[in-house]
């Protein structure tokens, strides 16, 4: 068996503490409680942004029997599992947290505008502190198989350590880009060396010093390592399949005028980033690019360099790029004559220029073609010279063997769908999930899908495609409110009618073709994992229109588009 092979792949195997284990393996609780089943009102998956606000929500605010599953073994999701050097947000740090308590607010001081890693991670244990959220975390845990039992109308769950649980409600936090995609290059167990994926990487610190690295892969996370990485080995070797269009991040203090702003209209500040498209914080553009001189563009294309941001250099600057050609085009164009002049080297240059669409999610960072003027660093075509094999030494691609001592996958995610497919969800009559979605995800509203009663994804497939902390918000308050509605109304389950799923998803489609997004390969649309189905997998109309759907939802106390069905009476 590969060394990658057992959950999901890599250094896993090595990095999470040991549970304690009793006389047959499991845990001293799995041991009390192996046997029977646990019953509670409402079971969450995952204790990431999402999993412990959904916790905090439905435990502390509407009083239920709540308790979380998270498998690693503390809170964080995201934040738990991307050690990597470089792991940073990069979405404005004043719109990627929680907004629904202003003392939090204002009493967490963010030190930086794209937070590292560590300091995010801090924040979300304080969180969990704040709001004693860990008393209902079972952590180290994975839950198998969900179960909806027909009679019963409750979710049975199944976890790895052998756990029974069974929930009238089932929200899954469980991560939009959390399972790992890890190449299946042979001979990885016969490195002598370290190999890591930036989403599994270890708790203790790795030394770069002096040593041959090759970093796989140059999305968001391959080029935040890349930079990092190459001061403090000896040498490194990039492996890029595909070249992306990055823009500076700009980092730097946060900016005090911002913070005087939100300060000053906080629920102004949060109304206008859930109003927006992407729900990044920043003013987005309303000038289309196309019609504009070739002069007048760049100069707002320089401003926004130097400002910094990826979503902002696609969304802030004019409101077309991701939907006209001719803006994509003076876009793309801009940032190849940026790599040009920033590149020394023609050849390496001309590798790391795109020629596609600039509509894949974009990617910031600092000093990253910079990178490779650097003595010290190789890139290689991966695409015309892949890598065939790791060897003992490296690995080997059709020019010959690269001598290494780390390997670092850099190489994404089955981004989406991967974890909730791992779990066996099978519904009502035992219809399952897997079956449902194989030639694609099936979700209304990005929230539920029919035949899945009671069940609810936070950040599901066909949801907005935004930044997500504050979108998890609006979702786990609006699971809240429909709970509550069941409860309220002598209901036992609630789920989505399957016409009302396939509208969203006509709807889903007819936005998404209106967009440049389809037509480039990538996470955004499962293009970038070999066999999974190509599809559009989000709802791409931005956060505020989304917003309208659910309000309309509600507004109808969930007439339209839900089925219920009632507790029985007893006579
Ligand atoms: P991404 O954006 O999916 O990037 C993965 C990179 O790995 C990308 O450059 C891929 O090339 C490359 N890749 C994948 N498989 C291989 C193999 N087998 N060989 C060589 N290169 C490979 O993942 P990230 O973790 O960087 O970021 C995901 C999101 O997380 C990001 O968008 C943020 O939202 C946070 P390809 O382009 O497929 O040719």
């Amino acid at each position: 068996m590969s060394k990658w092979d057992t959950s999901g792949p890599v250094a896993a195997l090595t990095m999470v503490a040991p549970r304690e284990r009793g006389p047959s393996g499991m845990s001293a609780a799995v041991e009390e409680t192996k046997s029977d089943v646990i019953e509670v009102d409402v079971a969450v998956i995952g204790a990431g942004f999402a999993g412990l606000y959904a916790l905090h929500k439905l435990r502390n605010d509407l009083g239920l029997d709540v308790q979380a599953f998270e498998n690693g073994s503390d809170v964080g999701g995201t934040w738990f599992w991307n050690r990597y050097p470089g792991a940073r947000s990069d979405t404005e740090v004043t719109a990627y947290c929680y907004s629904f308590d202003q003392d939090l607010f204002e009493q967490w001081k963010w030190t930086q505008r794209y937070p590292r890693q560590k300091e995010i991670h801090s924040y979300l244990t304080m969180f969990a502190d704040r709001y004693d959220l860990k008393r209902s975390i079972v952590f180290d845990t994975t839950i198998e198989s969900a179960t909806f039992n027909d009679d019963t109308e409750r979710w049975e769950l199944v976890t790895d350590t052998g756990q029974r649980w069974s929930a009238q409600f089932l929200v899954e936090g469980v991560g939009l880009l959390s399972s790992t995609n890890v190449p299946n290059s042979p001979g990885q167990e016969a490195f002598g060396g370290e190999i890591y994926h930036t989403a599994r990487w270890p708790h203790h610190d790795v030394d770069f010093r002096g040593k041959r690295v090759a970093v796989v892969g140059t999305g968001s996370s391959g080029v935040q390592c890349i930079s990092e990485i190459a001061p403090q080995c000896g040498h490194l070797t990039v492996f890029q399949r595909t070249p992306q269009y990055i823009v500076p991040a700009q980092h730097g203090p946060l900016d005090p005028d911002l913070l005087e702003k939100i300060h000053a209209d906080y629920n102004g500040y949060w109304t206008s980033v859930l109003g927006s498209v992407t729900a990044f914080g920043f003013d987005e553009s309303d000038v289309p690019a196309a019609g504009m001189s070739d002069a007048e563009r760049d100069e707002i294309f320089e401003r926004q360099w130097n400002s910094g941001g990826g979503f902002q250099f696609m969304f802030a600057t004019f409101n077309d790029i991701g939907t006209s050609r001719e803006a994509n085009n003076a876009a793309t164009a801009f940032i190849r004559r940026k790599i040009a002049e920033l590149v020394d080297d023609p050849d390496t240059a001309a590798k790391l220029t795109p020629h596609d669409l600039y509509a894949k999610r974009p990617i910031c960072c600092d000093d990253y073609y910079e990178t490779y003027n650097r003595a010290n660093v190789t890139l290689v075509d991966a695409k015309a010279h892949p890598i065939l094999e790791v060897t003992e030494k490296g690995v080997r691609t059709d020019e010959g063997e690269v001598e290494l001592d780390i390997i670092v996958f850099a190489t994404g995610f089955d981004a989406v769908t991967g974890n909730y497919l791992k779990i066996d969800h099978r519904g009502r009559n035992g219809v399952s999930l897997r079956d449902k979605w194989a030639n694609r995800p099936r979700v209304h509203l990005g929230l539920m899908s029919a035949d899945f009663p009671n069940l609810f994804m936070i950040f599901g497939p066909m949801g907005p495609f935004t930044n997500q902390p504050p979108a998890h918000e609006v979702q786990a308050d609006w699971i809240a409110d429909v709970i509550t509605h069941v409860r309220e109304h002598g209901l036992k389950t609630i789920e989505p009618t399957q016409e009302a799923e396939d509208q969203w998803l006509a709807m889903c489609d007819d936005i998404a073709y209106q967009t440049l997004f389809p037509e480039t390969d990538s996470w955004i649309n499962g293009a970038n994992i070999p066999g999974k189905p190509k599809a559009v997998m989000f709802y791409m109309a931005g956060m505020g229109a989304y917003m309208d759907h659910l309000r309309a939802a509600t507004a109808s106390r969930y007439e339209d588009g839900f089925r219920t069905s009632a507790e029985a009476v007893s006579v």
